[in-house]
């Protein structure tokens, strides 16, 4: 029997509806209010000066910080185990304002050799252009890494899961290279959420999210999130969002991702469970050439995420044993999965990114697969629909390939 009291931490669940709220500050409304305002007033120049200076708690501008905004990062660092967080626009405002405040000219940064296109496409096109080198290394070897280190890497950063293979990367093994190296180590662990997976808590340095997935969780709304130490998160909010990319989030969608986030834990349970009875059943399917999801049993990617996540969450890699022009008639037939970009909604979504990047390349001639994403990869996000819908809607998709 376990005893009752009043000094056990409030857990997960009890933390996303609660942490960093008191109701009787604000009339007693249960539901935290939103702060639409682009500026704050002062008493006199003095009054001013103290909160520019930190002295008095306080706001000066929209761009900058705003309280739904604040409430938002407090919960947000609460869960994820991080001292701060600043709030973006999206998840690639959170990336770029990350490596935009941290890195400089003749600075390198080691990175997955998958990544996120516009994530892989910032480091292979625009960082370049500044002066930073980005060195791409397989990191699900971690042992690669060492090689890839010099005096100049400040960070190293990757996804994990990864997008779009859902490869799986050991946080602890990269962290301790990483660290012995003299760099620091930014986690992309958006395919996770906190729920399932806090790489701080493995080592990690800070942590990105895009909101827009999982944690916001209902596909209505873009934004991102960068958590660490506080004198980082501070760096990247006063320069990073202040004067380079200006990525703030809305006040509205920093309420909704409040709203979204009061059901994480509910929702990722449902995810993960669906997840894993769709990834066996593409498993044992015939025209199924491969399936990779974290939490296959017997997978390479099991071994590692047992140790730092506790579900699988719900995104997926597989490829048909027809290939690229099988993925495309597969997916022509899906009738409930819907064929879409984006992730971690309650509407299961899937893609191709083979046949994206084909069609992109005819607007931007620039753009390149990431390294590592083959042509026949499919990329399915498991919504919360009740799962056996989804097994027989992929079911009767794959039956005619
Ligand atoms: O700017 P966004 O909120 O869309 O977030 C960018 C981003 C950053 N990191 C990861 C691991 C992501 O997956 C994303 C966005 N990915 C979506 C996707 O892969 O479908 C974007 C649709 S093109």
């Amino acid at each position: 029997m376990i005893e009752r009291g009043t000094n056990r931490p409030p857990g997960f669940q009890t933390r996303a509806i609660h942490h960093g709220y008191e109701p009787k500050k604000f009339l007693g409304s249960v539901a935290p209010p939103i702060f639409m305002t682009s500026t704050y007033s002062f008493e006199g120049i003095a009054d001013a000066a103290a909160v520019m200076a930190h002295e008095r708690e306080g706001y000066l501008y929209g761009r900058e910080s705003n309280p739904t905004q604040a409430l938002l990062e407090a919960r947000l660092a609460n869960l994820e185990g991080a001292e701060a967080c600043v709030v973006l626009a999206s998840g690639m405002g959170a990336v770029g304002s990350l490596m935009l405040s941290l890195l400089s000219q003749g600075d390198e940064v080691v990175v997955h050799r998958t990544l996120y296109s516009n994530t892989y496409t910032l480091s292979r096109l625009a960082l370049p252009r500044f002066g930073i080198k980005a060195v791409p290394v397989d990191l699900t070897d971690p042992g690669r890494l060492d090689g890839a280190l010099t005096p100049r890497t400040r960070l190293v950063y990757f996804e994990t899961p990864v997008n779009p293979t859902s490869e799986v990367i050991d946080i602890a093994a990269v962290a301790r290279r990483a660290h012995a190296g003299g760099a620091r180590v930014a986690v992309d662990s958006t395919f996770a959420s906190p729920c399932v997976q806090r790489p701080i808590e493995h080592g990690a340095d800070l942590v990105l999210h895009s909101l827009t997935k999982y944690i916001n969780g209902h596909g209505d709304l873009l934004g991102g999130a960068v958590l660490g130490d506080a004198a980082t998160i501070e760096q990247i909010r006063g320069n990073g969002l202040r004067y380079i990319t200006g990525a703030t989030l809305s006040p509205m969608a920093a309420f909704l991702v409040l709203r979204g986030m009061k059901t994480l834990s509910l929702r990722m349970r449902q995810h993960a469970a669906s997840a894993a009875a769709v990834a066996e059943m593409l498993a044992a399917h015939p025209a199924v050439a491969w399936v990779r999801y974290p939490f296959l049993a017997g997978s390479r990617e099991y071994e590692v995420a047992k140790k730092q996540m506790s579900l699988g969450s719900a995104m997926m890699a597989f490829g048909l044993k027809s290939g690229f022009a099988g993925a495309a008639a597969m997916m022509d037939r899906l009738r409930l999965v819907s064929r879409a970009v984006s992730l971690g909604d309650a509407e299961s979504l899937i893609m191709h990114p083979a046949s994206l990047t084909r069609a992109r390349q005819k607007v931007y001639p620039d753009t390149r697969p990431a390294e590592g994403v083959t042509d026949d990869l499919i990329r399915l996000s498991v919504g919360l629909e009740d799962a056996d819908d989804l097994l027989d809607d992929l079911a009767q998709a794959l039956a005619a390939v």
